[in-house]
């Protein structure tokens, strides 16, 4: 399939950090007013933001930078509107988005104040419409009856579902931790349906975020954790044994844990370009989506981080598709096995949103194939 037919898929993207899936050319502006205000070198950030190799610690400096760049509330919500927008405009018909509350005491922003800005983002999104809240929140918010179109005063739009999941940062100590899940279950009503571990995977003890995801899982909270992103075994089945709703990257696993994870049965967010950029898998022949897609295991495709590592999950359709459709790889598998939509529209199983939105997203995905 041409690149084009990706773009036009409707898809589900269920691994977004919103501070790693900003436009080069915002972080760009961002910075240049930065630099004329002094606080940063413009020329020495410049290059920074547009490198494309980057290692896992690289990565991580960069993040540093782009919070700099993005500090204060207004910036969240601009921020968060034009990923959202992004998205949409590639056909993403739900997402999940991440993102870590932040408290910095010198511009007045609590982990609240940072969360109502990205609601605010979601609310300014005006290139489609935005279904936020779930269902039995406020019924008269979400435009129940329509498919991915929905009509507003006589013309038609495009319609996303948002769904926000709040990270714990692997730098955060318990008590900063429990916060983020205790304001997670007050925005329930707002969209926020559940918790997500990342962060530097080689900062940081399991034993530290343990009790706080204990606690969301305890209240009902969906759970997605960065798993396995690094090689560390013991973190690793202590991950499994929470059993979170999904797991993130597992590209570290021995066999022991592949097994574990596979009797368990829990959903992986893959995100290909982002672990071969940072090398935490050698190559893409020796990917593990091919043996979890051959095993019939619950994946599904996500970017991670679009802008850090300049993709969109249109392009890591493509490159799932061309890199193990080839018959001369060990681990070929034909990802259009079962027409071209049936890998996207596997993911709609593993959302974190109730059997009323899975109903219609399948609606929605059953339209486009009509239209093909
Ligand atoms: C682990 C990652 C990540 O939350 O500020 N993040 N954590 N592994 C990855 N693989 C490359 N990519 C992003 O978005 C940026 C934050 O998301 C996490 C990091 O904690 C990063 O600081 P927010 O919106």
């Amino acid at each position: 399939m041409e690149m084009e037919g990706w773009v036009s898929m409707p898809k589900v993207e269920l691994h977004a950090h919103l501070n790693g899936s900003v436009r080069d050319s915002t972080l760009l502006e961002l910075a240049r007013v930065l630099g004329e205000k002094g606080v940063i070198v413009f020329s020495d950030v410049e290059h920074v933001i547009l490198k494309n190799e980057r290692s896992l610690t690289e990565v991580f400096r960069l993040f540093d930078l782009i919070h700099i760049l993005t500090t204060d509330h207004k910036i969240i919500t601009r921020i968060t509107k034009e990923v959202i927008e992004d998205f949409a405009s590639e056909n993403v018909v739900y997402l999940e988005l991440r993102t870590t509350p932040k408290k910095n005491d010198s511009i007045g922003m609590s982990k609240r104040s940072y969360l109502e800005a990205v609601l605010e983002g979601i609310k300014a999104v005006n290139t489609v419409n935005v279904a936020f809240r779930p269902h039995n929140a406020d019924v008269s918010n979400v435009k129940r009856s329509s498919l991915i179109n929905d009509t507003c005063n006589g013309s038609t739009r495009k319609k996303i579902y948002v769904r926000l999941l709040l990270s714990i940062d692997r730098r955060e100590t318990t008590e900063a931790a429990m916060e983020t899940v205790k304001l997670a279950l007050e925005m329930r009503d707002l969209g926020v349906v559940g918790i997500d571990l990342s962060g530097n995977p080689i900062v940081g003890e399991w034993m530290t975020f343990f009790p706080a995801l204990k606690f969301a899982r305890e209240q009902g909270l969906y759970i997605t954790l960065h798993c396995g992103e690094v090689p560390n075994p013991k973190e690793i089945r202590a991950m499994l044994d929470l059993l979170p709703q999904r797991i993130g990257h597992a590209c570290c696993f021995e066999e022991e844990e592949w097994k574990r994870l596979k009797s368990l049965n829990i959903p992986v967010e893959i995100c290909l370009t982002s672990n071969i950029r940072t090398n935490s898998v050698r190559s893409i022949e020796v990917h593990h989506f091919a043996d979890l897609y051959n095993s019939k295991h619950p994946l599904v495709i996500c970017t991670d981080d679009s802008g850090v590592f300049s993709t969109s999950v249109s392009k890591e359709y493509n490159l799932a598709a061309s890199a193990f459709g080839r018959s001369d790889f060990i681990g070929a598998c034909n990802v259009l096995e079962g027409g071209k939509f049936q890998l996207a529209r596997n993911a709609i199983e593993y959302i974190f949103a109730d059997d009323e939105v899975k109903r219609e997203l399948k609606e929605i995905f059953n339209s486009a194939e009509l239209d093909q």
